[in-house]
């Protein structure tokens, strides 16, 4: 098996029962396995809430490291809806032409740093730094900014080696109530500004609010576009055809952006609390308790996707829910689609190939699932053009 394959652990669970019991600090959640119960599960949002205690519907429960409710992730609608058009407009910025070239800059610097040395350790040297760097774009702040992002590593609140630890979270709360004094003396034009003077139902947002959607942005696209980004660059180095097909077919790279999204599916599943005692795929689910909807699992189904074990570039046909499914599909796509554009075209562009050292799996531990997400570390030597 190639280094860079991730199998798909869910196979004969989907197959079998469609669902999967696993216990979550006390808090049990029923696995979604199937794409058609997945997307029927997301789009139920009156059965199937978002907005119960926060942290509740992320699998690992956050409720023991946070109070505050991410917005609009944590809300259902009619809500959900307001909060969301309020901030869609932003969060679409990435289609401008100016954004793009912004980010085209920091990427091709970033390539042309990291070719020049001996070898790095992707995770960090490339990936973090990639994200960091992008997200003062997403925020509108000064590229300097990128600094401080880095230093969170590579999950904002979570600690690396204590998922339920909460002191983490307190140095990014601290930086956002800064920010937003900030901005209330002094408003620019970045994300926390607009959101001060916007309105919402005809009132302004509240703190808490207006910190909602702040922790949102950085925790949403953290762990997840590290991911994806260090999983491409290991599949790159694995598969040298596919970096040349690249750069032999610019016309593909849509379809192969969608493809890798849905082979690496970077966040393996999002939960829901239960509104009332229902059932998924025959199984009872007692109100008030949770299921999961395993978009890793659902962008594996054989019934969907022909050999969906198979890396198929030019995939025709790609109904995957990486960035979720409804009401609730993931706000920051546009700005995760884009970088992965930009990071296609740069290295076709800039390097010749990338060499693989040596690496550390990060697998995830889901019952009787493990399921591997990315790496903790990987150690990656580019070849410049
Ligand atoms: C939450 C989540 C959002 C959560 C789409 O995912 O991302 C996770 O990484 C965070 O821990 O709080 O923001």
């Amino acid at each position: 098996m190639k280094h860079s394959e991730h199998q798909d652990p869910f196979e004969k669970a989907r197959r079998e029962t469609g669902h999967s019991e696993i216990d979550d600090q006390n808090d049990p959640v029923t696995m979604v396995l199937r794409h058609k119960d997945v997307r029927k599960c997301a789009h139920a949002w009156s059965t199937f809430s978002s907005e119960d205690k926060p942290g509740r519907i992320v699998v690992p429960s956050e409720v023991g490291i946070r109070t505050d409710r991410q917005i609009p992730f944590e809300v259902d609608p009619p809500n959900h809806g307001d909060y969301r058009s309020l901030v869609e407009p932003w969060f679409k910025r990435p289609l401008e032409s100016d954004y793009q070239d912004k980010l085209k800059a920091q990427i091709s610097q970033l390539v042309d740093d990291v070719s020049q040395l001996d070898s790095i350790e992707a995770v960090n040297a490339f990936s973090l730094r990639l994200q960091s760097r992008a997200l003062t774009l997403l925020f509108n702040v000064p590229y300097e900014e990128s600094e401080i992002f880095v230093s969170w590593g590579t999950h904002v609140f979570r600690s690396e080696d204590d998922p339920l630890d909460s002191g983490k979270a307190q140095a990014l709360y601290h930086y956002i109530d800064d920010k937003i004094a900030e901005a209330e003396k002094a408003p620019g034009k970045d994300l926390i500004s607009m959101l001060l003077s916007a309105e919402f139902q005809g009132r302004k947002l509240t703190k808490d609010e207006i910190k909602g959607v702040i922790i949102l942005t950085f925790a949403g696209g953290r762990d997840t576009v590290i991911n994806m980004v260090t999983n491409t660059l290991a599949y790159l180095a694995d598969n040298p055809k596919a970096l040349t097909r690249l750069r032999e077919e610019p016309e593909i790279h849509n379809k192969a952006i969608e493809e890798l999204i849905r082979y690496f599916s970077p966040l393996t599943h999002m939960g829901r609390v239960a509104k009332k005692d229902t059932e998924v795929c025959g199984k009872p689910i007692a109100e008030d308790s949770r299921i999961s909807l395993c978009w890793a699992s659902a962008n594996r189904d054989e019934k969907v996707f022909e050999n969906p074990n198979e890396v198929v570039l030019d995939r025709k046909i790609n109904p995957h829910v990486s960035f979720g499914f409804g009401q609730h599909n993931c706000l920051g796509a546009t700005h995760a689609r884009q970088i992965m554009h930009i990071l296609l075209r740069v290295l076709v562009e800039k390097v010749e190939k990338i060499e693989h050292i040596n690496q550390k799996d990060h697998v995830e531990h889901w019952g009787e699932f493990d399921r591997k997400v990315g790496y903790h570390s990987i150690e990656l030597k580019f070849h410049p053009r």
